[in-house]
Order: C-alpha cells, then structure tokens, then sequence
C-alpha cells in the first residue's frame, strides 16, 4: 500500500520524512500544497496569503474526523493517519525497522537529541520568518544564540558516527534535513564544528540518501514558504 504525505510545497517540516521514506525504499506518494499572495499584497505580511488551497482540504470531514488534529505534514498509511512531524518519523522508522533496538542509553540519547533539535529549529526558522527574531537581528541572533547550540549539538556528537551512538534511527534525518537548512543559510555556522560536519558528510553518503540527494526528486528548495525573509525561494538566494 502506498503511503500518502501532504505538506507544502517546501522542505519545512517535511525534509526529514521524506529522506526517510526514500531511506526505507517505501512506496509513497505526496500532495504538495501551494499558498498563494493576495493581489498586489505586501508579502512579508503572513495574513496576505491564502492558504485556502490547504485549508479547504482540511475543512472536510476526511480531515476533520479522521485526524486527531488536522495539519501539515500528515500522513497516511491504510488506517493510519498521523500530523506532528516527530511522530511520522517514529512511525516509519518502526515500520521499516530503523534504529529500533537501542539500549537505554541510546534511547535517551535520541529521545533527548529530538527535543532539543525541535527547539533549535524553532529558533531558527522564527528567525527565518521573523516571527521569533526580526530578520534584521540575524547576526546577533546567529553569534549569540545559534552558534552556541550548535556547539552543544557537536559536542553530542564527538565519537559518535550517528545521534544514538553507532545506530541510525529517526532522529538523524531530522538533524540533518535541519542542518543542510542551515548549511544553505549560511555554511559558516559550521566553521570549527568538526563533529557536526562529519556527521552531515556521514549520513549523505549513506547510499540510498546520496541516491536520492543526487535525483531530480529532491528538493533543495524551497526551505521555507514565500513570505519568509529566508529560504523561500528556489534558488534559496541570500537576502541580506
Ligand atoms: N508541531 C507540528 C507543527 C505543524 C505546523 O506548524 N505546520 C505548519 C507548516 S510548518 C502549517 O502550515 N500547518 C497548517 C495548518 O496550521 O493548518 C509538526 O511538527 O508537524
């Protein structure tokens, strides 16, 4: 059976579930939503884009009742239909049985690292959009609070070739879709960080993710959606 997953036609929250699937070699197949701008709109003002072309979709009763809560992404397996990013990922890595014999340690290791990957991505992409942090603040935002998470995340990783330990599991693909964001953002948010570009180098060279990198399906933008002040274009130019 295939598996369907919807989302906007972006790498956003997405990203990491699709390289899993590919990863799996699952069967799947995506509905790819488009926000349109308002006629002669400012589009840095979120409220001037129609989001109907989702939101009508999620207005039916196919969304409404047969999701817990109705967003993007989402997907659906037979019977299964799941929102909330993490838990896709969860999903299929149990599906496809990947990094699902840990220790306890490992386990918390990767329970921990997810969390904390959420909430530097947060940071990150509420400064990408200005919703967090004004764009304009980005190099303070990027010294005084970007950098130093990463330099916490790369000490996580010092003499471990994946989050767990030795293991590939979910939250690899979520490191490292969110890593190449930031790579494409600004490459030297990495300089110095020897463990965190070892682990990025490490996992594209896995040969079902470097396939699927070098096939026209991947999408290496958009990041983010047209109103965000980075990473809403294709070509992912810089804006500042
Ligand atoms: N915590 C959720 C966040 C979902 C979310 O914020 N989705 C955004 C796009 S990144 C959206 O546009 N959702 C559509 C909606 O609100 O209906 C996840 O990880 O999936």
């Amino acid at each position: 059976m295939t598996i369907e997953v919807g989302y906007w036609n972006i790498r956003g929250l997405i990203g990491g579930v699709r390289l899993m699937l590919e990863y799996a070699g699952a069967d799947w197949n995506e509905t790819f939503y488009e926000a349109h701008l308002k006629e002669n709109a400012d589009r840095k003002d979120f409220t001037n884009w129609d989001r109907s072309e989702w939101t009508n979709v999620k207005a039916t009763a196919e969304f409404q009742d047969g999701f817990a809560f109705p967003n993007l992404p989402y997907l659906v397996d037979g019977d299964v239909r799941i929102s909330q990013s993490t838990a896709m990922l969860k999903y299929i890595a149990r599906k496809f049985d990947i990094g699902q014999k840990l220790s306890d340690t490992e386990s918390w290791r990767v329970d921990q690292a997810a969390d904390q990957i959420v909430d530097v991505r947060g940071g990150f992409v509420g400064l990408c959009y200005g919703f967090r942090t004004p764009f304009a603040q980005r190099e303070t935002y990027c010294e005084n609070t970007l950098k130093p998470q990463l330099k916490q995340l790369d000490r996580y990783m010092a003499g471990n070739n994946f989050v767990a330990g030795e293991t590939l599991s979910y939250v690899d693909f979520m490191f490292w879709e969110i890593l190449d964001h930031m790579e494409l953002f600004d490459a030297s948010l990495f300089d110095g960080l020897d463990n965190i570009k070892a682990f990025k180098k490490r996992f594209a060279e896995l040969p079902k993710i470097a396939a699927y990198i070098l096939s026209d399906k991947f999408m290496r933008g958009p990041c983010n959606n047209k109103m965000a002040s980075w990473g809403g274009d294709k070509d992912l130019k810089r804006t500042w």
